[in-house]
This record gives C-alpha cells, sequence and structure tokens, in this order.
C-alpha cells in the first residue's frame, strides 16, 4: 500500500531523530498502564498511596524545567512583522538551522512514540487533527489524559494528510538548547529540551492557541485561552460564560466554581482554552478543544475548589507537588501547614526555610470526565452558545471587580487594553504587571494587532454579539489583603453579568464602562467589611490616566497594524476621563 502522509512524517522525524524503536499509540486502558509501569521503572514516576489516591502517580520534573518558557518560544512565519512586536520571531529557515542539529540523533537509545490526537469532540466540525511524535513517557500518558488520543484519532484523520505535525524531544533538558518553534504556513511545531506542560504538551498551547489562532484568523474563527462555563439560574435556565483570564489568574477555578448564592449552579464545559465559531444562528458557540485538566495545585482546596478536589482522588498525574509521608500529595493551601517528613517539589526534605514545598507551578493532570461538575453539554459537537464575554486579570490596583463594556468594540479595546501581573506559569519574574491583551499575548500566532482586527470583524457578523465584561477578583485593600473573597462567591459576579445581558441588573455609568449600581450585586450571606464594596467598584481617575498611558505605549509598537477602532476606543476614553492631552 503506498505510504499515506502520516506515515511519511514519521518516517522523517524517526530518519532525522534515530529513535531504537518506533511505539504508535493506540490510546488504549492497557496501554496506559503499561506506560505507567515503564515510567515507574525510570523513575518518571513515583506511585502515590493508591489507598487515598487510587491510580496517581508524582513526576517530578528537572528543576529547571517548572514552567513555559516565553522567552525560547517563537513564532516562524516567513515575515517578521506577521508575527508581531509581541512574539519572538525567527525565519523558518533560521529556525531550521538552529533546531535541526539539535534533532538529528536526538532520540538515539529512547523510544519514539507516536500519538495521533483530536483536539475537540470526536466527530465535531470544530475538532481537528494532531499527530505528536515524542521520546517522553511523561508527554505520552499527560497526551492520553488532556486530548483523544490514538484509535480514535487514525480513524478521524483516515488517509487524509490534514494533521499538523508536531515533533517533540526532551533532548537534554539544557534551557541554552530548548526551542518551542511554531510553523503558521506549514502549520507544524517543533518542540525540544523541555518535558514541561504548555512547552511539550503540543495540543495545548502550541497547536490549541498559537496554530489554531493563525488558522482561526484565516477561516473566520477564534481560539482562545478561555474557560467555558453554563450558570443555571433557579428557574434552571443556564447561559453560558467565556472568559479569558491569563495563566495562573484563576480559569480552572472558576470554571467550576460552587456556587455561594442558593440555587446557581456552574457547570463546566472547558478550563483554560475555547475554540470560538459564529453559528449558523449567528450566535457564538464554543467548544473545549481539551479531554482534561492541567491545573495549577497550589491554592486548590476542600474549600476553594471541592469539585476538583474531588476530581483529582483518582486516575492523576500530579507534577511537582510536595508529598507527604504516607505517600499523599501535598501543596501550600492544600490544608494548614505541611506535615512533618514533608518531601519536597525536589524529592528532598522540606527544610521549612521559607521555600515553598511543592512548586509555585505544581500541577495536577487529570481527566474532564473525573470532575463532578461537568457540563452535560460539555462535549457537545456544535459547542454551546456564548451569552458573556468576560476578561479578567490580577490587578492589585486600578482594575475595579467588574465592569461591562459598552458595546462590542469597546469591548475588544477593553480586551486589547489588558493586563495583569506576572505568575509562576511562566518562567520570569513573578508579580510584574504587564500587558496581556485578551489573555493571549504569550499564545496568539500572528500579529496582536491583526488580531485585534479579526476580533472587531466577527463582532461586526453577528447580528447580537455576546457582551463583554471586565473582572477583576485580586484587588487588595490598604493592607494588602484581597477585597473580594472569591471562588465561590465570585458566583455572585456572574449572576450580575447575566442579568446585564438579560437587562434586568441595574449600572452606573463610569469613564470605563458600567459598574453594578447599589444594590444590583447580590451579597446576601456576604460579611464584606464596610468599605470594601466601594473600594472594590471605584473607579480612581488617575490610576486610570496613568493605565492610559501604558496602553497608548503598547498599541504604539503595532504600528499601522493597530485598527483605528482602537485608537478611537483609546482616545474616547481619554475624553471621558477629561484628560486634556489626547494620548495616541
Ligand atoms: P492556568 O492553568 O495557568 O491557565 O491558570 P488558571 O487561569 O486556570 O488559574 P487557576 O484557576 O488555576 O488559579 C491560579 C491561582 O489563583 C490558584 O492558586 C488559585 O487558588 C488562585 N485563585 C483562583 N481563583 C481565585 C479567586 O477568585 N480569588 C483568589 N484570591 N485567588 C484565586
Ligand atoms: C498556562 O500557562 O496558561 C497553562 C499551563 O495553562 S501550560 O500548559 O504550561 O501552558
Ligand atoms: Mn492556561
Amino acid at each position: 500500500m503506498a505510504e499515506t502522509a502520516l506515515e511519511r512524517w514519521v518516517n522523517q522525524a524517526a530518519a532525522l531523530t534515530q529513535p531504537d524503536r518506533i511505539v504508535w499509540c493506540d490510546g488504549s486502558e492497557e496501554e496506559y498502564q503499561s506506560l505507567i509501569e515503564l515510567g515507574l521503572r525510570e523513575h518518571v514516576y513515583h506511585r502515590l498511596n493508591h489507598t487515598a489516591y487510587p491510580g496517581c502517580y508524582l513526576h517530578r520534573s528537572h528543576p529547571s524545567d517548572v514552567a513555559r518558557t516565553e522567552h525560547l518560544t517563537f513564532i516562524c512565519s516567513d515575515r517578521r512583522d506577521d508575527a508581531g512586536p509581541t512574539n519572538n520571531w525567527m525565519s523558518p529557515r533560521d529556525a531550521d538551522e538552529q533546531i535541526l542539529p539539535l534533532f538529528r540523533g536526538a532520540m538515539k537509545g529512547r523510544t519514539m512514540y507516536v500519538l495521533p490526537y483530536v483536539m475537540g469532540p470526536l466527530g465535531s466540525p470544530f475538532s481537528k487533527v494532531g499527530v505528536e511524535v515524542t521520546d517522553s513517557v511523561y508527554v505520552a500518558t499527560s497526551m492520553r489524559i488532556m486530548t483523544r488520543m490514538g484509535r480514535a484519532a487514525l480513524e478521524q484523520l483516515g488517509g487524509s494528510d490534514d494533521f499538523v505535525p508536531g515533533l517533540h524531544s526532551i533532548g537534554d533538558l539544557s534551557p541554552s538548547r530548548r526551542f518551542i518553534m511554531h510553523f503558521p504556513q506549514r502549520r507544524a511545531i517543533w518542540s525540544i529540551g523541555s518535558g514541561y506542560g504548555g512547552n511539550a504538551l503540543l495540543g495545548k498551547k502550541c497547536f490549541s492557541l498559537r496554530l489554531a489562532s493563525a488558522m482561526g484568523r484565516e477561516q473566520g474563527w477564534l481560539a482562545e485561552h478561555m474557560l467555558v462555563l453554563g450558570l443555571e439560574d433557579p428557574q434552571g435556565n443556564v447561559s453560558y460564560i467565556a472568559a479569558a483570564f491569563p495563566s495562573a489568574c484563576g480559569k480552572t477555578n472558576l470554571a467550576m466554581l460552587v456556587s455561594a448564592l442558593p440555587g446557581y449552579r456552574v457547570r463546566t464545559v472547558g478550563d483554560d482554552i475555547a475554540w470560538l465559531r459564529i453559528g449558523a444562528d449567528g450566535r457564538l458557540w464554543a467548544v473545549n478543544p481539551e479531554a482534561g485538566f492541567f491545573g495549577v495545585a497550589p491554592g486548590t482546596s476542600d474549600q476553594t475548589n471541592p469539585n476538583m478536589m474531588a476530581a483529582i482522588r483518582r486516575d492523576t498525574l500530579f507534577t511537582n507537588v510536595a508529598l507527604t509521608p504516607s505517600g499523599v500529595p501535598w501543596w501550600e493551601g492544600i490544608n494548614g501547614a505541611g506535615p512533618a517528613g514533608l518531601i519536597d517539589w525536589r524529592g528532598q526534605l522540606w527544610g521549612r526555610n521559607g521555600d515553598k514545598a511543592a512548586h509555585p507551578n505544581s500541577r495536577f493532570t487529570v481527566r474532564a470526565a473525573n470532575c463532578p461538575s461537568m457540563s452535560p453539554h460539555w462535549e457537545d459537537p456544535q459547542g454551546v452558545p456564548i451569552s458573556a464575554i468576560v476578561f479578567g486579570g490580577r490587578r492589585a490596583r486600578v482594575a475595579p471587580l467588574v465592569f461591562q463594556s459598552f458595546d462590542w468594540q469597546h469591548g475588544v479595546y477593553v480586551g486589547a487594553g489588558m493586563a495583569s501581573e506576572t505568575t509562576a506559569a511562566a518562567t520570569g519574574a513573578v508579580g510584574v504587571t504587564r500587558r496581556d491583551p485578551m489573555a493571549m499575548r504569550p499564545f496568539c500566532g500572528y500579529n496582536m494587532g491583526n488580531y485585534f482586527a479579526h476580533w472587531l470583524r466577527l463582532g461586526g457578523l453577528m447580528p447580537c454579539p455576546p457582551a463583554i465584561f471586565h473582572v477583576n477578583w485580586f484587588r487588595t485593600g490598604a493592607d494588602g489583603r484581597f477585597l473580594w473573597p472569591g471562588f465561590g462567591d465570585n458566583v455572585r459576579v456572574l449572576k450580575w453579568i447575566i442579568e446585564r445581558v438579560q437587562g434586568h441588573a441595574a449600572a452606573v455609568e463610569t469613564p470605563i464602562g458600567y459598574v453594578p449600581a447599589p444594590g444590583s450585586l447580590d451579597l446576601a450571606g456576604l460579611d464584606l467589611p464596610a468599605g470594601a464594596l466601594a473600594d472594590l467598584l471605584s473607579v480612581d481617575r488617575e490610576a486610570w490616566e496613568a493605565e492610559l498611558t501604558e496602553q497608548a505605549q503598547f498599541f504604539s509598537q503595532f504600528g499601522r497594524r493597530l485598527p483605528d477602532e482602537v485608537s478611537h476606543e483609546h482616545q474616547a476614553l481619554a475624553e471621558r476621563l477629561g484628560v486634556a492631552e489626547a494620548i495616541s
């Protein structure tokens, strides 16, 4: 029989990397178990206490390989300007020159796993096939949890050549020989030198955001760093919300929150990525392309996220968490102080010298199906219809708890002007405010100026586009503590958002948008300290003036690629704030 496009590519990858063995993964349970067994023998995995945590294993990554490395992540478009000022760029030719020598012979003595996978529900018109080849057992087992992997993907592909090839090797794990390269024109991914999360599980950020955003631009849809949830009201009506927050800013927690308001329920569709298309009915429809969660461990507890705590009690892979003497995973925020004899994420007795026992970016990998809050519609091939889009960030100041944009165009500007304090999800300084439009700065596979234009254009194609909001759970008071309790109480904000969409919650107009009118935010049963609500909703003119200046600097990098509508909205805000001199 003639060689298929897939076989040809796998053979080429093998010729380059020279593995000892090639294993085509079928995605079965038996195969998963045997990969775990192999991982145990090779100390890639450690067995956890299977009485308390059946089917759970711990992986400790190399200490220099604990988060996405944005400075080593490249968009390799033909022209630098097509990657834009927010991406690292390398020409495809230079990329070949840099990375081919690193891949040459990289799998000698190792096994190459071929992982065909589908992003999106099986049989959905949204879904797309990728194939990752990797020499990492950790990646093979994680991809089986995070995607629909194996036979089903080969069936969906058939003899077609319509798949995204992703070549991955852990190489020697050296950051100086680490590259994560994306080729939007070739639709291919090359990643070497890291075994961690978004650097190595190529279906996730590399395919489903960086390449998919570029595909969506051409094909008229959006790939976004968004959770998707359904909010059910006491009458049983369900409204769907898609929300984009930067890494480690609360998507997973919001997606599965347990409501503090009686009669309201949140159902999870996705916690990290959404693919959005305009349906035949003119509404915006979303699917979650993933099949699992790769969630932040620290801060996760029975109080903050009981649904996730239930999900991760079985068949879960933990990465870089601490370990109690009885073999149970532990992290900061799970429950009080660490027990005596705690082993830290590096595998050493925890010194209690101020170091974290679990790495701040330690994570769990678990199938979505394990989570008790999944929506009955989370795998619907058509997706779910979105009523509201929410942008959010981690801002100690400036951004109020919630505000609503005036319309789609203003909402796109709100997203484009977003900023957030950096977190441990990527290497580099933590807590530094940076512009992060739509929470996509690290993930947009093309020039963000064109990305804003794409958003504006899609809005024009919807007779009644979703309303756009901005939230901030992380505003602090004078004492430096969070003003808002967050987690389950965030449902109060979701309720206001949906009531705004339905037209029956009151709001006050401010220069930046609508904030809740007194009494319109349901605070029943919540004891906020006096003055906290006013602080949470306040719009500080001086802070917003400074914000305008920072936005102007950021936007100016895009030159002619910045849509006029964004400049216009920026100018209009300056005028509403009464800033004398126009900023452009
Ligand atoms: P990625 O997986 O990196 O994209 O992160 P994410 O956006 O899904 O963030 P996640 O929900 O995992 O939360 C990150 C951290 O923020 C965790 O430590 C949470 O406990 C904390 N967090 C989440 N929601 C809230 C909230 O409402 N208030 C406060 N104070 N902290 C929160
Ligand atoms: C993020 O950093 O936004 C994540 C984790 O969701 S990773 O898969 O590493 O991208
Ligand atoms: Mn994420």
